[in-house]
C-alpha cells in the first residue's frame, strides 16, 4: 500500500461518526477497518468476529488496522461520548489539549491510525473529530490531506433539523442516481415579526459558520505543543479576523435598513434578541436550547463543566484590560511590564483577550472572550437544574447563528479599539507613496455596468451523506439558500511618475456612504465599517498602468467549491500541480458573501483604493505550494503573515488631525469611487 493511501484512510475515520469503527466509511467506494478484537467496545467484542465479518465482506476495501498498545485514554474519555462539546469551555478546552497532544505524540501513521481507531468509538463523536482535525493539519507527514468539510461530517450543526427525517426517507425509498435534493426552507428561524430575523442569510449561511469553525481549528488555543498555538501575529489576526465580521454584519443591518449593533458592555443588562436555533444534535439526540428575548447572564455554578464562576469575575477582567490599555502596559505572571506599542501591543491583546495560552497572564487578565460566549450559552440553565447542555453560542461551528454572538464581539472589539485609539495616527510618511498616484478606480459588474454590484438568492446542493447514519448509502443532497453576486472586476489606473518600477500593494475596502440616519459618516466611525475586499502586490511600471482584478481572486475569500469541498468528487489526480491548488484550504470568507446584500433601491457605498509603499509591507518568504488565498483572513500555514503593516491598515487607527471625512484623508496614491449594491428577489440554481 502506498504510503498517500495510508493517509487518507485516517480521514475515513471522520465519517459518519456515531457508528462503530468497523461499519462501511467513505462515499464513492466503502471501506471498512479490520481491528484487533480488543479495540472493540465492549458491546461489541463478544460479537467481534460475527460484526467485523459482516461489514468486512460487503466492503470493496478492508483497511488493516495494526495491534499496538494503546495509550491511556483516561482524560479525554472524561468526556461523556454523547455530551456537547465546546472549545470555549476551559474544562473541554484541556480535554481537548491532552488529546491533540496524544495524536501528535505518535510516531509513525501507522500507529496513528491504530491510536485512532481504537480511541474512535470510546471518546467524545465531537471532541474526537476536533483533535484529529487538529493532529492532520499539523503533524509534517499528514499536511497535504483535504480534511471533509465539517458540515459534511456533522451536518445537525449546520441546517434545520427537520431535514434529517426527509432525507432518511429519501435514501431509503429511492436508489442512489434517481435520489432528489431535499430542500431547506430559506428561512426557518423566526417570522417577519423579529426584527432581528431580516439577517437570517448571513448568521445561518452555511459557509460563514464553516470559516469561523475552520479558523478555530487553524487556531486552537491549547496544547503542549507551543508551536501549534503561537502562530505568527495570531492575537492580532483573532482581533482583525472579528473586527471585519462585525463590521461586515453592521454593512448587512444597513442593508436591512437596522442600526449598528450595540455593543454588550453592560453584563447585567437583559440580551435583548432571542434565538431558537431549530436544530437537533445527531450526536446527544437533544435539541440545541433555545434563548428568550430579555434573558439576563447571571453567575454560573455548573458541576458538570467543573464552571463556577460569576458575571463580577468578567467585569472584573473587563476593567483590568481597559486599565493595561490606559496605562499603556501589561504585566505579566513574573510582575514584569509588557508595553502595548504600536507593534505588539494588539497582538499582546488580542492573546490575552482570546484567552490562548499564549495570554502574558490568565490569572491577572483571565478568559474573558471564552468566558462571554460561555456566560450567553448558559444563561438559560446557570446552575444545571435542567440538565440542559449550553445554547449555539457555545460552539465555535455555530455561534455565529445567534444575534448574540455579534453584540458580544462587538463589546470585544470596541476593548481591541480602545488600545487602537491610543496610538498615534498614521503620518503622511506612512499613507503615502511618494510618485505613485491612482488616477481612476472603476468597477465592471458581468450584468449590469459600472460601479453597480448586483445580488441575488442561488440555491446549491450539499451532500450530507458523509455525517448520516442511514443504512441505504450513497449521497444524499440537502439543498439550500444562500447570498450571491454577479462577478465583478476592479479597473486601476495607477501613474508612476518616478524613474523605475515600482512595487506597491494594492488594499482595496468597501464601507457605507452614510450612516444609519442617511447621514454621512466621520471617518472615525466609518473606518470601522470598511471591510476588506481585497488586497494584492503589483510591479507599477514607469508612466501610466492600467491593473485589472477580478472579485474572484479576493484575498479574503475561497471558492464556493472548497467551502463545500467534496473529498471524492472534482479532485485532481495526486501529487499533480492541481492537487497542490486544491490543497486544504478549508479556512476562508465563502465567496458567494463578499459583497453585503444591498438594498433593493441600492445601497450607496465608497469603494477604496490604496497602493502602499512594498517596501514598508513586505515579508520575505516563499509561499510556493502554500494555501494562501484567503491570507487576509486566515494568515498562511507555516508562514508569516503576508503583510508586515498592521492588520486593517489604513484603516485600523484614527484618522490623523483635520481628516475628519474620507475625502481628506486621502494621498494620491488613495481614491474613492461612489458604488452602488442593488439586491433583486430573484432566486437562481446553481449548475
Ligand atoms: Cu470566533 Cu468568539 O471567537 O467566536
Amino acid at each position: 500500500m502506498s504510503k498517500m493511501a495510508d493517509k487518507k484512510n485516517l480521514l475515513l475515520l471522520l465519517d459518519r461518526p456515531t457508528e462503530p469503527v468497523f461499519m462501511e466509511k467513505g462515499t464513492s467506494k466503502s471501506a471498512v477497518f479490520d481491528v484487533p478484537d480488543k479495540f472493540l467496545t465492549d458491546r461489541y467484542r463478544p460479537i467481534g468476529n460475527e460484526v467485523q465479518s459482516r461489514f468486512g465482506e460487503k466492503a470493496e476495501q478492508r483497511i488493516p488496522v495494526k495491534d499496538i498498545s494503546v495509550p491511556d485514554l483516561r482524560i479525554p474519555m472524561s468526556l461523556g461520548r454523547r455530551e456537547q462539546f465546546s472549545l470555549f469551555i476551559p474544562r473541554h478546552r484541556r480535554i481537548a489539549g491532552r488529546l491533540i497532544d496524544i495524536f501528535l505524540g505518535v510516531r509513525s501513521l501507522d500507529d496513528l491510525q491504530s491510536i485512532a481507531a481504537y480511541a474512535r468509538d470510546r471518546i467524545n463523536a465531537y471532541l474526537f473529530n476536533y483533535a484529529l482535525s487538529v493532529a492532520l493539519l499539523h503533524r509534517p507527514d499528514t499536511k497535504g490531506l483535504n480534511l471533509p468539510s465539517f458540515a459534511e461530517t456533522f451536518p445537525e450543526k449546520y441546517v434545520d433539523s427537520m431535514v434529517f427525517t426527509q432525507l432518511r426517507e429519501e435514501a431509503t425509498v429511492v436508489p442512489e442516481g434517481s435520489r432528489m435534493p431535499i430542500i431547506i426552507p430559506k428561512d426557518y428561524t423566526a417570522s417577519d415579526l423579529d426584527e432581528e430575523h431580516r439577517l437570517w442569510y448571513f448568521r445561518e449561511d452555511m459557509g460563514i459558520n464553516l470559516h469561523h469553525w475552520h479558523w478555530h481549528l487553524v487556531y486552537p488555543f491549547e496544547a503542549s505543543d507551543r508551536s501549534i498555538v503561537a502562530k505568527d501575529r495570531r492575537g492580532e489576526l483573532f482581533y482583525y479576523m472579528h473586527q471585519q465580521i462585525i463590521g461586515r454584519y453592521n454593512l448587512e443591518r444597513f442593508s436591512n435598513n437596522m442600526s449598528r449593533v450595540k455593543r454588550l458592555n453592560n453584563l447585567r443588562e437583559p440580551i435583548g434578541e432571542g434565538y431558537f436555533p431549530k436544530m437537533d444534535s445527531l450526536v446527544s439526540s437533544r435539541a440545541w436550547p433555545p434563548r428568550f428575548a430579555n434573558t439576563v447572564m447571571v453567575d454560573l455554578d455548573r458541576e458538570l463543566d467543573q464552571i463556577k464562576m460569576d458575571v463580577n469575575d468578567l467585569e472584573r477582567w473587563r476593567d483590568r484590560f481597559y486599565e493595561a490599555i490606559h496605562q499603556g502596559f501589561v504585566v505579566d505572571e513574573s510582575g514584569n511590564r509588557i508595553n502595548l506599542d504600536e507593534t505588539r501591543g494588539i497582538d499582546i491583546l488580542g492573546n490575552m483577550m482570546e484567552s490562548s495560552i499564549l495570554s502574558p497572564n490568565r490569572q491577572l487578565y483571565g478568559d474573558l472572550h471564552n468566558m462571554g460566549h460561555v456566560f450567553i450559552s448558559y444563561a438559560h440553565d446557570p446552575d444545571h437544574r435542567f440538565l440542559e447542555s449550553f445554547g449555539v453560542i457555545g460552539d465555535s461551528a455555530t455561534a455565529m447563528r445567534d444575534p448574540a454572538f455579534y453584540k458580544w464581539h462587538a463589546f470585544v472589539d470596541d476593548v481591541f479599539q480602545e488600545h487602537k485609539e491610543s496610538l498615534p495616527p498614521y503620518n503622511q510618511n506612512q499613507l503615502n507613496y511618494r510618485d505613485i498616484s491612482i488616477t481612476g478606480v472603476k468597477v465592471d459588474n458581468e450584468d449590469r455596468g459600472t460601479n453597480n454590484l448586483q445580488t441575488f438568492w442561488q440555491q446549491s446542493d450539499i451532500d450530507f451523506s458523509r455525517g448520516l447514519d442511514f443504512v441505504p448509502r450513497g449521497n444524499v443532497f440537502a439543498r439550500v439558500t444562500h447570498l450571491q453576486h454577479t462577478p465583478f472586476s476592479y479597473t486601476i489606473n495607477v501613474n508612476n511618475a518616478g524613474g523605475a518600477q515600482r512595487f506597491g500593494t494594492v488594499r482595496i475596502f468597501l464601507g457605507p456612504k452614510n450612516d444609519e440616519r442617511g447621514q454621512p459618516m466621520l471617518l472615525r466611525d466609518q473606518r470601522l465599517l470598511m471591510i476588506e475586499l481585497d488586497k494584492f502586490v503589483v510591479a507599477l511600471q514607469p508612466g501610466q498602468n492600467t491593473l485589472r482584478r477580478r472579485s474572484t481572486e479576493s484575498s479574503v475569500t475561497i471558492p464556493f467549491e472548497r467551502t463545500f469541498r467534496n473529498l471524492d468528487s472534482n479532485r485532481p489526480a495526486a501529487g499533480t500541480p492541481e492537487e497542490l491548488e486544491f490543497n486544504f484550504c478549508g479556512c476562508g470568507w465563502p465567496q458567494h458573501m463578499l459583497i453585503p446584500k444591498g438594498r433593493p433601491e441600492g445601497l450607496r457605498c465608497e469603494l477604496f483604493v490604496m497602493i502602499s509603499n512594498f517596501d514598508d509591507d513586505r515579508v520575505d518568504q516563499d509561499l510556493v505550494g502554500t494555501c494562501s488565498d484567503a491570507s487576509s483572513f486566515c494568515g498562511v500555514r507555516d508562514r508569516l503573515y503576508p503583510d508586515r503593516r498592521p492588520m486593517g491598515f489604513p484603516f485600523d487607527r484614527l484618522p490623523p488631525t483635520g481628516a475628519d471625512r474620507l475625502s481628506s484623508f486621502l494621498t494620491p496614491n488613495m481614491r474613492t469611487i461612489d458604488v452602488s449594491i442593488t439586491h433583486t428577489d430573484r432566486t437562481t440554481v446553481r449548475k
